[in-house]
C-alpha cells in the first residue's frame, strides 16, 4: 500500500484529488480503507481506456455480413454430420479434457431477489435454485463420463461471500468440494462524464464489476487456469448462471468446435424478433463478431431476404467453447483484446458536502468487458445453431418475456418432451413436473430409464402435488 501523501499526489497528477476531499473527517481505519482501495486502481490504465473509449464510440463494423452456422438436423442440417460430432463429443467427455465455467458475478437485483441471481428459485416443483439444477447436470455427466468435471464458478465482490455460504449451506449440491472453483472476478471505477472518480462513501470509490470478460483475466489471475491445466483440462464450457436450460457440456457442440479446430466457438438460436434483446452474430473484415443488441443499427436490425428471414438472424445464446491456450494468451494481452464498453447509468455518489445524490438521469458510465470480444483474438471459430426451446430460456426479468415464469414454462415442456420421448407417462402437459438432471438429463436418459409410468421413476421425477400421475 503506498503513502497517503505519494498517493495523493499520484492522484492529483491525473485530476482526482477529490477523491481525498474527506481525509480530514476519516478516521484512522477508514484513511486505511481508502489508501487500500486507492493504491489498487491504475489510474495510468484509466485514462488510456478513457481515451480509447473516445475513440471505439461508434466503432462498431458498419460492414456486416451474415454469419453461417453449422445446423442441427433438426434445422435442416446434416444427419450423419451431427451424428459424428455428437460421437466425437462424447469421446472428449470421456478423456476428461473439459470443465464447466459459469460466470455468476450479477445479482438479482432486476428479479427483485437479494442475493446472487444462481440462489434464484427457479425449480417448477420443489423452488430448486438455478445453481442446484447446474450442479445436478454436471452431476450426471460425471455419472455417465466417471470423470471429475471440475466446474469453474465466477462470483464478483457483490456475490462472493453469499455464492460461497450457498454453496457450503447446500452441501455442494452433492459435488465434491474440490470439484468447484470458485474465482472473483475484477472491478473498475465507473467515471463521471468529466472521466472522474466518484465516491460512495466518504472512505470508498464506486467501482463496478468488470463484466463477463473479466472471467478470462480472472481465470489466469486466480490460478484456476494453471490448476485446469494441471488436472489435464484443454476445453472450457462457458455459460451463463441465468439460463436454466442450457445443455451443459453439449457433446455435440463439443463434437463441432474439436472437427472444426476452433479456439471459441459459439451457440446461437434465431432471433425471436427483431428487438430481442440478444447480441448478432455477424461477419466484419473476414471475422466473427457479436454486435451488442444495444448497437445494431436499424438497417441491420429489421433486413430481412427473400424467404422473409432476418439477415442478422443469429442471436449470441452466451453459451461458448473455449480452449484453455486460447484464453491463456487472451488474458496476457487483455488490453488489446478485451476493449471496455461504456454504457450511461445513473449512479450514486457524495456531492462535494459529502450528502448521498441519487441521480434521476445518467451522470456517468459502467466500463464493462465483454467475453466475445475475445472472437477477435481467435484463428478459428466455429458458430453452430441451438434448438431454442429446448436450450435457452433465461431469467432476467421480473415478469413478461425471459422471466422466471417463462423459464418454467419451458422447464416443464423440456421435461415433458423428455418423458414422452421415453415412453413415459404422464403425457398430461398441464402437470408441473420436475426431474432430477442427476438421473435424467435429456430423451436418452429417459428412454433408458425403462420405466412406463413417473411412479416408477422414484425421486428421479417429481410431480407437483393436486396434479394427477
Ligand atoms: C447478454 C449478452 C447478450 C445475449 C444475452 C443472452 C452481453 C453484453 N450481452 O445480455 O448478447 O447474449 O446475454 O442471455 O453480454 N455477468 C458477470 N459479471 C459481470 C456482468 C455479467 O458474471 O460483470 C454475468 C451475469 O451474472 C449473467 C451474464 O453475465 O450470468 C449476463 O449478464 P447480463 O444479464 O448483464 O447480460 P444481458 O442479459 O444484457
Amino acid at each position: 500500500m503506498q503513502d497517503a501523501a505519494e498517493l495523493q499526489a499520484h492522484f492529483a497528477e491525473f485530476g482526482q484529488s477529490h477523491v481525498f476531499r474527506f481525509w480530514d473527517q476519516l478516521d484512522d481505519a477508514g484513511r486505511t480503507r481508502l489508501r487500500l482501495q486507492a493504491s489498487g486502481i491504475d489510474l495510468a490504465a484509466l485514462a488510456r481506456i478513457q481515451a480509447n473509449l473516445a475513440a471505439a464510440a461508434g466503432a462498431v463494423p458498419s460492414e456486416l455480413e451474415p454469419i453461417e452456422a453449422e445446423r442441427l438436423p433438426d434445422y435442416g442440417g446434416d444427419v450423419s454430420r451431427a451424428s459424428r460430432a455428437s460421437a466425437r463429443g462424447d469421446e472428449i467427455l470421456a478423456s476428461g479434457r473439459v470443465a464447466a465455467l459459469v460466470v455468476a458475478g450479477g445479482q438479482g437485483t432486476r428479479l427483485g431477489f437479494e442475493g446472487p441471481k444462481g440462489a434464484y428459485p427457479i425449480g417448477p416443483v420443489s423452488d430448486r435454485s438455478l445453481f442446484e439444477i447446474q450442479a445436478q447436470k454436471i452431476r450426471g455427466l460425471r455419472r455417465r463420463t466417471g470423470h471429475d468435471l471440475p466446474w469453474c464458478v465466477m462470483t464478483s465482490s457483490a456475490t462472493d461471500d453469499a455464492t460461497r455460504a450457498f454453496f457450503r449451506d447446500n452441501e455442494f449440491f452433492g459435488l465434491p468440494e474440490r470439484d468447484v472453483l470458485f474465482f472473483c472476478q475484477g472491478k473498475i471505477p465507473s467515471l463521471d462524464f468529466d472521466g472522474r472518480l466518484m465516491l460512495e462513501a466518504p472512505d470508498r470509490i464506486f467501482e463496478n464489476p468488470d463484466g463477463h470478460g473479466g472471467c478470462l483475466t480472472a481465470l489466469a489471475a486466480s490460478g484456476v487456469l494453471d490448476e485446469l491445466t494441471d488436472r489435464g483440462i484443454d476445453t472450457l464450457f462457458y455459460y451463463q448462471v441465468d439460463n436454466p436450460l442450457v445443455r451443459m457440456c453439449d457433446a455435440t457442440f463439443l463434437g463441432y468446435h474439436d472437427e472444426a479446430g476452433a479456439e471459441f466457438s459459439c451457440k446461437v438460436a434465431r432471433k425471436t424478433d427483431p428487438d430481442e434483446k440478444v447480441g448478432v452474430l455477424a461477419r466484419a473484415a473476414g471475422r466473427v463478431v457479436v454486435v451488442e443488441y444495444t448497437e445494431l443499427g436499424d438497417a441491420d436490425r429489421y433486413t430481412r431476404d427473400d424467404r422473409g428471414e432476418l439477415v442478422y438472424w443469429a442471436g449470441n445464446l452466451a453459451i461458448h467453447l473455449l480452449t484453455i491456450d486460447f484464453v491463456r494468451r487472451v488474458a496476457d494481452d487483455a488490453d488489446r483484446f478485451l476493449p471496455f464498453h461504456a454504457s450511461e447509468k445513473m449512479i450514486p455518489h457524495l456531492d462535494d458536502a459529502g450528502k448521498l445524490v441519487e441521480p434521476d438521469s445518467p451522470n456517468g458510465r459502467k466500463l464493462e468487458r465483454f467475453v466475445f470480444d475475445a472472437l477477435a483474438a481467435a484463428e478459428r471459430v466455429c458458430v453452430v445453431e441451438a434448438e431454442r426451446s429446448s436450450e435457452f430460456s433465461p431469467v432476467k426479468n421480473a415478469d413478461g418475456t425471459d422471466s422466471p415464469a417463462t423459464a418454467r414454462r419451458d422447464l416443464i415442456a423440456s421435461y415433458h418432451s423428455w418423458l414422452t420421448a421415453g415412453g413415459i407417462s404422464p403425457a398430461d402437459s398441464s402437470a408441473a413436473i420436475e426431474i432430477d438432471h442427476a438421473k435424467i438429463d435429456g430423451p436418452v436418459d429417459a428412454r433408458g430409464l425403462g420405466v412406463r409410468g413417473a411412479a416408477d421413476a422414484g425421486d428421479a421425477i417429481r410431480i407437483a402435488s393436486g396434479d394427477s400421475v
